[in-house]
């Protein structure tokens, strides 16, 4: 509880306090997925990170334990429903229930539409899109019966725009915007919140190859950010506790941005 100076109470902490809640957060090993992680334990949730490389996850989990939190780690290919189905059966089975999902994983893929394999268009629709449906249509088998749970997918600023050669994400994140919407529609009469976060330039291992000095396109990024930086994986753990908390409770089916600004400029000449 935090007071004023004049001790009238202002607001109450424990909107955002995620004590006893059961979380799992997808593609966590490294990345955005990793610095939600370690933030909803932060805010007191007990924590099932994932991701498909075991060595990769050990090293996450091993990584929260040397700075106290005793997460766990689940491997599991997200786009493969029986591994999902079995991964659900065994946080339910371990921890009672499950409350919060964050639908991280996600890949990109770059080449210009004339040239895209289909292959590459179909395996990021299949990790960016459809495993998002898969968990969250298995988290809802958990979460309507106990009439509560929070989904929170992580969209893009491509859900809102395109780019050269990122085709397949920018209609992956798009879609991904709008199943958002549709569970939101669905699923909000069993209190269940479903709401996504729309990162901007978030420097993580995706993107390192723009970041390289005198890069054109960082130059640019940089340009159309107002922010005038690239985010860091930290600048969205609050927006994510905000979103696995009851202080999101009346919040369902809206795309959180975060994005430094970028979606809200045309940028400018200089
Ligand atoms: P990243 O550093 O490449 O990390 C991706 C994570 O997902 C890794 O832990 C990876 O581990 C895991 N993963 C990939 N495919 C998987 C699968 N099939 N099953 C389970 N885990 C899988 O990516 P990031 O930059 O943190 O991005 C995370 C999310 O944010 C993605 O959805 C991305 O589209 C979105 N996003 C990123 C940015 C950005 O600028 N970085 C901006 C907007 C949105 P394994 O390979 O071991 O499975
Ligand atoms: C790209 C980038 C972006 C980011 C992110 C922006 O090639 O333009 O990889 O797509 O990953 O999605 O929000």
């Amino acid at each position: 509880m935090v007071r004023s100076c004049n001790s009238e109470q202002i607001i109450d902490m424990d909107l955002f306090d995620l004590n006893g809640k059961i979380a799992l957060v997808t593609g966590a090993s490294q990345g955005i997925g990793y610095a939600l992680a370690k933030g909803l334990a932060q805010a007191g949730a007990e924590v099932y990170l994932n991701a498909r490389n075991p060595s990769k996850l050990e090293r996450a989990i091993k990584s929260l334990q040397t700075e106290g939190f005793q997460c766990i780690g689940l491997p599991f290919d997200v786009t493969n429903s029986a591994q999902v189905e079995n991964a659900m059966e065994k946080v339910t089975n371990q921890s009672g229930t499950l409350d919060i999902i964050i639908n991280n994983a996600g890949i990109i893929r770059r080449h210009r539409m004339e040239e895209y394999p289909q292959q590459d268009w179909e395996d990021v629709i299949k990790t960016d899109l459809t495993a998002p449906f898969i968990i969250g249509k298995e988290a809802a088998r958990y979460m309507i019966p106990q009439r509560s749970g929070k989904i929170i997918n992580i969209c893009s600023l491509m859900s809102e725009i395109g780019r050269d050669s990122v085709g397949a994400y920018t209609a992956a994140k798009g879609g991904l915007k709008m199943l958002t919407k549709n569970m939101a529609t669905e699923w909000g009469r069993y209190n269940i919140q479903v709401n996504g976060i729309g990162p901007g330039y978030i420097a993580t291992p995706i993107n390192e190859e723009y970041r390289a000095e005198g890069n054109p396109l960082n130059e640019y990024i940089l340009s159309r950010t107002p922010a005038g930086r690239w985010g860091k994986p930290e600048d969205l753990v609050g927006s994510a506790i905000f979103l696995a908390s009851s202080a999101s409770d009346y919040v369902n089916g809206h795309i959180l941005y975060v994005d430094g600004g970028v979606l809200s400029t045309f940028g400018n000449p200089d």
